[in-house]
Formats: structure tokens, C-alpha cells, sequence
């Protein structure tokens, strides 16, 4: 199947090994490797990104900038075919991009210490103050209203009207939750009329696997560019709460395993701020708590829309696994909820420690 793919790149499929890289609900991954070489090649899912094209200007756009002005920092293009393309489309018009293995590089899947939050949550920052320079005007959005979180609830809205009795009878603690958070839609609205609140490069997929480790640790850089377009600060932070807090991921169906990990709550802080303290402005700063609840319950919400309309964008493996979902990641918001005091005196204490930008 990838033989087309492999010659477009120069590559002879006869003398690459091929292994399936299982991470991800989206898009397929696999490693390449082809004699001394190492590649990672990705099928961009086009149901989801309608314009693939958008992605590859984008990343061209983005390694563009950060050459001339940080060219330190670890960029990892797309490779080039022999045709000078970044991007290929095969006979059954699916799209594939290749990326250079970056030797001795890891990736993990789960957040096991607080220094992995500490350097992951560093390495999103960075990316964001190295391309403030960059102006978000430049950039396509790859996915219109991603994290536009009105519209996410209007999308759960009317699949809840549409669903079958069935599905609303099992879901019903869901969507009663659904319902009784709905505040956290207009916190959003104001935080989009707020001018204050500037479009930043926002990664938008901030989840653990998304940065590369050396062998000792340390962040080298972040990966998985699909999804960098203008959006809000809050998108990357709220998703590192959402995914680096509890021990347990959005797929454990045992609840009570779902707990906050304060002290990785103050990692993830300490480690974007560490980048992004000169960059807030000091209403951007306020909402540091928000950001957690913004992107746990949009992602619940995202989880039951999607069991409501009987499974039709995320993958799943077995019956009733985004209701599962849907339920982890409303405890997570309650739980997160719960614990918000502290976390608020967490933030506190680095917000008096920095002086805002704008204050
Ligand atoms: C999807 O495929 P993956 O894991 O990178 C989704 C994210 C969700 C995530 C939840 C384009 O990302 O928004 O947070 O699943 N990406 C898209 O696991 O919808
Ligand atoms: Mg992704």
C-alpha cells in the first residue's frame, strides 16, 4: 500500500522495513527505515483536514521564520519527494508527508513525572514566544473553529436533539453535565471579544506523545503540526491540564483512578511560564485556571457529540468507548473543579512573582 508513497520519496520500498506507530485517533503513522536512514510518514486523515495543502504551507511558512530567526531551535520539515512536493497524494487520494527520525529522540505516551510536564509544558511555550514575531495573519486555519468552544456546544446540542432514545438513556449523566457547566460557553465568548486576549500560533494538540525527549529528558521540541493555526493561549494550556494532570488517560473506564496531580498542575505552569511569562498579557494570565476547565469540557462535550451521533469521528475499537470517554473527562472536570483553590494559589504564586506585560 505504501510502495507508490515510498518511490515518490526516492525511497525503494523493496529496502524500507515499515512499522505501525499506534498514537493517535486521526491520522495514520508509520517508521520508516531505509537502510541507515530513519523517517516517520504520516497519511493525513482528509475527512478531518480538508485542505492538507493548508497544513504543509503553513509548516513551510512556519520552518521559514524560525530559520532566519531561531535557528537553534530543532524544526523537523517535511522531507521533499523527488519532485521538490511536501506532500503526496496516492491512487486512492489519500495524502502522506515524511518527517526525519530525529536520532536518539523518544517520544512517551504517558506522563509518568512531574519533569516531563515541567519540559513538555516548556516546549509549548517556546514554540509560541519563538513565532510571536511571526504574525498569526500568515497562517491557514487547517481546522475552521476547532476550539471554538459555542460551537462545539451547539454541535453537542443538536446531536443531543437527534439522537436515538437508546443512546440518550445511556448518556444521560453526561448530558445532564453537559447542561449544567454551560457557563463555560460564555466565559469564552468573552474571552473572544476581549482584546486583551490576542490570536497566538497555538499548537492545539498539546497531549505528551506531541513532544520529542532526548535521552536524558529533556524537551527538544514539539511535533504533530497539524493543527498549529491562530487560537487562543488557553487551547495548549487547558490541554496539558487535561492530559498531564491525572494518571490515567481520557480511555480508563475506572473513575476513581482519575485524580489531579497538583504538584504536576505546577509543573505545567512553571514550565509555560518559564517561556510565556514575558508573552501574557495580564488578562491572558487570569485565565490560566479557565484553561483547564475550557479544554477538559470541551473535550467531554467533543466525546458525547460523538457518541450522540453514533461514532462517527473518533476512532474506537469497542461499543459505547466515546460514552466512556465522555464520562472520564467529565470526572476530570470535576475533580479539577474540586480542587481549584489550591490550583488558584499555585497560579497566584507565579503571576506575583513575574510582572505582566501589559499591566
Ligand atoms: C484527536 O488524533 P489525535 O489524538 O492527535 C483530536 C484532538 C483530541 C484528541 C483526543 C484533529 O487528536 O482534538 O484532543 O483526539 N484531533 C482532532 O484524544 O480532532
Ligand atoms: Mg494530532
Amino acid at each position: 500500500m505504501l510502495h507508490d508513497i515510498l518511490e515518490a520519496y526516492g525511497l525503494p520500498p523493496q529496502d524500507c522495513l515499515t512499522e505501525k506507530l499506534d498514537s493517535g485517533l486521526i491520522n495514520r503513522t508509520w517508521k520508516v527505515t531505509a537502510g541507515q536512514e530513519e523517517y516517520v510518514l504520516q497519511r493525513v486523515n482528509n475527512q478531518v483536514f480538508k485542505s492538507p495543502q493548508d497544513i504543509s504551507d503553513n509548516i513551510q511558512k512556519i520552518g521559514r521564520f524560525l530559520s532566519t530567526h531561531s535557528p537553534g531551535y530543532l524544526f523537523i520539515s517535511p522531507v521533499a519527494t523527488a519532485s521538490g512536493k511536501y506532500l503526496v497524494q496516492d491512487g486512492a487520494g489519500d495524502f502522506y508527508r515524511l518527517m526525519p527520525f530525529v536520532r536518539g529522540s523518544r517520544t512517551i505516551d504517558t506522563v509518568r513525572t512531574r519533569e516531563e510536564a515541567y519540559e513538555a509544558a516548556r516546549q509549548f511555550g517556546r514554540f509560541t514566544s519563538l513565532l510571536s514575531g511571526f504574525g498569526t495573519q500568515a497562517l491557514h486555519y487547517t481546522l475552521p473553529d476547532f476550539h471554538n468552544l459555542t460551537l462545539r456546544f451547539e454541535q453537542f446540542e443538536a446531536a443531543y436533539k437527534l439522537a436515538e432514545p437508546e443512546r440518550l438513556t445511556e448518556a444521560s449523566g453526561p448530558i445532564e453535565a453537559a447542561f449544567r457547566h454551560q457557563g463555560l460557553v460564555s466565559t469564552y465568548q468573552s474571552v473572544k471579544t476581549n482584546s486583551d486576549i490576542p490570536l497566538r500560533v497555538i499548537h492545539h494538540d498539546t497531549k505528551i506523545s506531541n513532544v520529542l525527549f532526548d535521552e536524558n529528558g529533556k524537551g527538544l521540541c514539539v511535533i504533530d503540526l497539524d493543527t498549529v493555526m491562530p487560537g487562543y493561549f488557553i487551547s495548549d494550556l487547558g490541554d496539558m491540564m487535561r492530559t498531564y494532570l491525572s494518571p490515567v488517560s481520557e480511555e480508563e473506564r475506572d473513575l476513581s483512578k482519575i485524580i489531579i496531580r497538583e504538584d504536576y498542575f505546577e509543573a505545567v505552569i512553571e514550565g509555560y511560564f518559564s517561556e510565556m511569562a514575558k508573552e501574557l498579557t495580564s488578562a491572558e494570565k487570569d485565565l490560566c485556571l479557565y484553561a483547564g476547565e475550557f479544554m477538559i469540557y470541551m473535550q467531554a462535550i467533543r466525546f458525547l457529540t460523538d457518541f450522540l451521533n453514533g461514532d462517527t469521528y473518533y476512532a474506537t475499537t469497542y461499543p459505547k468507548q466515546n460514552l466512556v470517554r465522555a464520562q472520564n473527562q467529565f470526572t476530570l472536570l470535576q475533580r479539577y473543579l474540586d480542587a481549584e483553590e489550591r490550583l488558584d494559589r499555585i497560579v497566584h504564586n507565579f503571576i506575583d512573582k513575574e510582572p505582566a506585560r501589559n499591566s
